[in-house]
């Protein structure tokens, strides 16, 4: 193991004045740059392979960033993304300097965690998305796998949440492939909404990796009732203008996407298709859209589970439903939850990991990102009681969990259960499903400051530990508006700290975001 690694290294020196940080989600950065950073995740992802005696696996993708980004998600044996216990060994690995300060860490690691040479069950998939450096990157990150002296399987071009998903279903002994991910999922999603479902999609592809899935997965969805029709499906820039984060935040249609009547239904994906929102044109003329984002994704799903749940026999009936949140989420979406669906609400960090492990408190925990990732949880112990019921309901809530992609937030299955959802609530217009709740005016701007790491938080973001100064800033700024709400947090992905505004009016928003952005320059900069 040690000529191996020390020679692989050699061959993918880190660049001098690269300081990879794991982040939120992962590394990310210039695709030119992460040659080495790959290659030292291959070896992270084979040594919790071996420690587990399971499968891991590695996604060469940087989501909804710009085409020359890059970066690489890492697969626990559960599906889920890699712990956090764990990161700051990626960190370690991704900043060694040298190969041998690097096998240095390495026989550190295996030794603290003793990681015996037992490669029984052990294997990493890897797969990546359609940026032109994928492969090569996803080549890195194999042979970092192999220096540990175990196997990898290259998956080619997946979405994120299909390589997750694979990963967990080969640690269940269940089939991975792709075809079972399309059949499953649109088979669980023919039993909720029964025979003669009938429905048109567009969805805007982002240009990304989830075109070619939907492209694949289309037949199957035709069979069941659901016609997609595909939009920015690889011609374009990688989102750019288009895609879930483009749509959510900029809230204009595609210029692709010209052609929609106004009560189509439509949706849109990210770059790696892990993100969803829905949308509707606002009127034919202009190209403004009316978005319907996680917060309403997570209000149209908890409202389901609710009605499903109280629907089973007791003592299945008083099953606890809770839905997780972040800071961002719309105050109205948080109020409606608590007090239209009756369900517990918990609000986390930003970032899939924080949202994903509080979702488990629940028997069936919903988490959902205003930007659209999210997905639903069930207790394994309430799966079982399901499965000994005979009643609708539980065949019902049994073909959600099989919709769903419980490894992590999924575009695709959250498609499914979005419509699904739709169906059996009988909604039958987008702008019906915006009338849930109305969402209160809201803005986010980004400020750039020399250090945004000296910003520490806390309250789930929602107040500024560090420096005291601007947090007692903020709350005089705040107190002038009624109903307000303002937050500031340093982002996990980019050079910036991001702030967030929520009041009565938009007037109100656009003051009081203006007023905080001052107040983080002045204390700041
Ligand atoms: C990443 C996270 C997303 C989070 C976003 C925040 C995952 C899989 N993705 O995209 O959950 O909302 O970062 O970005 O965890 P920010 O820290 O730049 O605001
Ligand atoms: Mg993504």
């Amino acid at each position: 193991m040690d000529a191996k690694i020390l020679e692989a290294a050699a061959e993918r020196p880190k660049p001098e004045s690269f300081s990879p940080s794991y982040g939120t989600a992962g590394f990310r950065a210039k695709a030119d740059l992460l040659s080495s950073t790959v290659f030292r995740c291959g070896i992270l992802m084979a040594m919790r392979a071996l420690k587990t005696n399971k499968t891991t696996g590695i996604c060469i993708t940087a989501s909804h960033n710009p085409a020359p980004d890059n970066g690489v998600k890492l697969v626990e044996p559960s599906g889920e993304m890699l712990l956090q216990e764990y990161e700051s060994l990626a960190d370690e690995m991704a900043m060694a300097e040298s190969p041998e300060k690097l096998l240095e860490i390495v026989k550190g690691a295996i030794e603290a965690e003793n990681i015996s040479g037992d490669r029984g069950n052990c294997e990493v998939l890897i797969a990546f998305d359609t940026r032109p450096s994928g492969e090569s990157l996803a080549t890195d990150a194999a042979s970092g796998v192999e220096c540990l002296g175990i196997s990898c399987r290259l998956l080619g071009r997946l979405t994120t949440p299909q390589l997750h998903w694979a990963v967990m279903r080969t640690n269940q002994g269940m089939d991975p492939s792709e075809e079972a991910y399309y059949e499953l999922l649109s088979n669980s999603f023919a039993v909720l909404v029964g025979n003669g479902f009938e429905k048109q999609l567009h969805i805007d592809c982002a240009n990304g990796v989830g075109a070619l899935k939907l492209d694949k997965m289309s037949a199957f969805l035709e069979k069941v009732g659901l016609r997609v029709i595909l939009h920015n499906t690889g011609d374009g820039v990688l989102n750019h203008e288009c895609g879930s984060d483009y749509i959510q935040k900029d809230k204009i249609l595609p210029s692709i996407m010209m052609d929609m009547r106004i009560n189509d239904f439509g949706c849109a994906v990210d770059g790696d298709a892990d993100r969803l929102v829905y949308f509707f044109r606002k009127s034919s003329e202009s190209k403004g859209i009316v978005l319907l984002d996680g917060d309403k994704i997570a209000a149209l799903v908890a409202g389901l589970l609710k009605e499903l749940v109280c629907n089973l026999p007791e003592p299945l009936s008083a099953s606890s439903i809770g839905v997780v949140q972040t800071a961002y989420a719309n105050g109205s979406s948080t109020k409606y939850l608590k007090e239209n669906v009756g369900c517990h609400v918990a609000i986390t960090p930003t970032g899939v990991k924080h949202l994903h492990k509080a979702a488990h408190n629940f028997d069936i925990g919903i988490y959902f990102e205003a930007n659209g990732h999210g997905t639903v949880l069930f207790k394994d112990n309430f799966l079982s009681a399901l499965e000994n019921e005979n009643c609708e309901a539980a065949k019902e809530l049994l073909a959600v969990s099989r919709v769903i992609n419980e490894a992590v937030g999924d575009a695709i299955s959250d498609i499914l259960l979005v419509e699904a959802a739709l169906n059996k609530r009988r909604i039958k217009s987008l702008s019906e499903w915006a009338t849930l709740y109305q969402d209160l005016p809201s803005k986010q701007l980004k400020v750039q400051i020399k250090d945004r790491s000296v910003i520490k938080t806390e309250d789930a973001e929602r107040r500024v530990a560090h420096p005291k100064e601007l947090q007692q800033a903020i709350d005089e700024a705040v107190a002038k508006y009624p109903g307000a709400r303002t937050f500031v947090r340093p982002s996990g992905t980019e050079d910036v700290v991001r702030i967030y505004t929520e009041a009565q009016s938009t007037s109100d928003v656009d003051e009081l975001g203006d007023v905080v952005k001052n107040i983080v320059i002045k204390t700041l900069i």
